[in-house]
């Protein structure tokens, strides 16, 4: 079909990575038919990159309703904005093209959930052998990466041009955000504020169902500190792997402390190149072999708790929350790590890149390394007892 053809076209390009320096100088300039011109290559680029891995992924998980109901949102976004190539960017056009990316958007807000209930069928209705595991977390990993780069890109234009908040002079000029966002940036992000935030609101759920939660203390450069620290970033990206690990870090403490949880403690350091925001709880730790696990899109899919129990749902699921925290970390090139000392309690790094030219976008690319990794393989054990435990790579036996 057409469709099938341009698939075929536009994944033959790389996506073009931008970094946060580039998304602000674009946003201080903001020109609407610039920014028209690039999207509508750039994202049936993305799409279509990410579009040819969906084909590849194991036939028992592509048969999953929930992923064919993905797989055809994607298909008709990727109609929808190729239906533009052809167009110039005169006003109308762009009017159009604005709202037709808020409706792309309404249609993928829950691309998360239902991929994660494909990955709950295929797990209810087949034997996953290893290798198909690893596949499903190879693909898992830059299926969402592709997510929140597309998102990104959408929200950009939106915000700067659309109409909801009054366009241009909204989002670059702010309305109650302090007259400085640009778009979803603020290159003032007080990552104290952030913080503070998250943590009021995990400690209003662990409050609700524990009855009690640990005090915050917020320290930089490892003494008590009451002074903002203002960085470049998304506010919403760092909220979401702040508030994920909060919860997480006030399940443990409540968990293994009766009544006088100890506090969580927050340092900040902005370094040369590193931004760190350690958070430390004593929460009493977990064994490394569990650490690997909650990374692990199959380890931390489970049913969902029922509807009804939803005035007592645990205040962390151990869902999909921290491996795709990690993927926001990661996104603009920075990470998020686990180092857990069992038996006392857990540090959870989130690292950022202090430089907003080496903030780069990270986006999968498809192409014949990355198609490798959905062949199935026999594996083989190159160190005593590894085989199928943490090794990352596929092994194909050469002889
Ligand atoms: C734990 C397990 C965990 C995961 C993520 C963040 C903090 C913590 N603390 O015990």
């Amino acid at each position: 079909t057409n469709v099938t053809k341009m698939l075929d076209f536009y994944s033959q390009f790389n996506p073009s990575p931008l970094s946060i320096k580039q998304f602000i100088d674009f946003g201080l300039n903001a020109c609407e038919s610039k920014s028209f011109t690039f999207l509508k290559k750039e994202l049936p680029v993305r799409l279509a990159n990410i579009m040819k891995e969906i084909a590849l992924l194991p036939e028992n998980l592509l048969r999953m309703p929930s992923v064919g109901l993905v797989n055809q949102w994607y298909e008709r976004s990727f109609e929808e904005i190729t239906r533009f190539e052809q167009m110039e960017p005169d006003p109308p056009t762009l009017t159009q093209f604005c709202e037709r990316l808020v409706h792309i958007r309404n249609r993928h807000a829950d691309v998360v959930q239902t991929m994660a209930q494909g990955v709950l069928e295929l797990k209810e209705s087949h034997e996953v052998d290893p290798g198909t595991e690893n596949s499903i977390q190879y693909f898992l990993d830059r299926f969402y990466m592709s997510r929140i780069s597309i998102r990104m890109l959408i929200n950009q234009h939106t915000l700067l041009f659309g109409e909801q908040l009054g366009g241009k002079q909204a989002s670059v000029n702010g309305i109650g955000n302090g007259g400085r966002h640009i778009g979803s940036i603020d290159p003032a992000c007080d990552v104290v504020a952030v913080v503070r935030d998250a943590y009021e609101n995990a400690r209003f759920l662990c409050d609700r169902y524990y009855l009690a939660s640990p005090e915050l203390e917020v320290l930089q450069d490892g003494v008590s500190s009451l002074r903002p620290m203002p960085i470049v970033y998304v506010p919403s990206h760092l909220y979401h792997m702040l508030f994920e690990l909060f919860k997480n870090a006030m399940r443990a403490v409540m968990e293994n402390h009766g009544t006088a949880p100890p506090p969580i403690q927050v340092n900040l350091v902005n370094g040369k190149e590193d931004i760190s925001v350690k958070m430390s709880d004593r929460g009493g730790g977990i064994p490394r072999s569990v650490s690997e696990l909650l990374f692990k899109y199959m380890y931390s899919t489970a049913p969902q708790p029922s509807k009804s129990d939803s005035h007592t749902v645990p205040l962390a699921g151990y869902g999909y929350g921290l491996p795709i925290s990690r993927l926001y970390a990661r996104y603009f090139h920075g990470d998020l790590v686990l180092v857990s000392c069992e038996g006392y309690g857990t540090d959870a790094v989130i690292y950022l890149k202090a430089l907003t030219n080496e903030a780069n976008e990270l986006l999968p690319v498809f192409n014949k390394t990355s198609s490798k990794f959905y062949r199935p393989s026999s594996q083989l054990a190159d160190w005593s007892g590894t085989l199928n435990s943490s090794n990352q790579c596929r092994r194909e036996k050469v002889s």
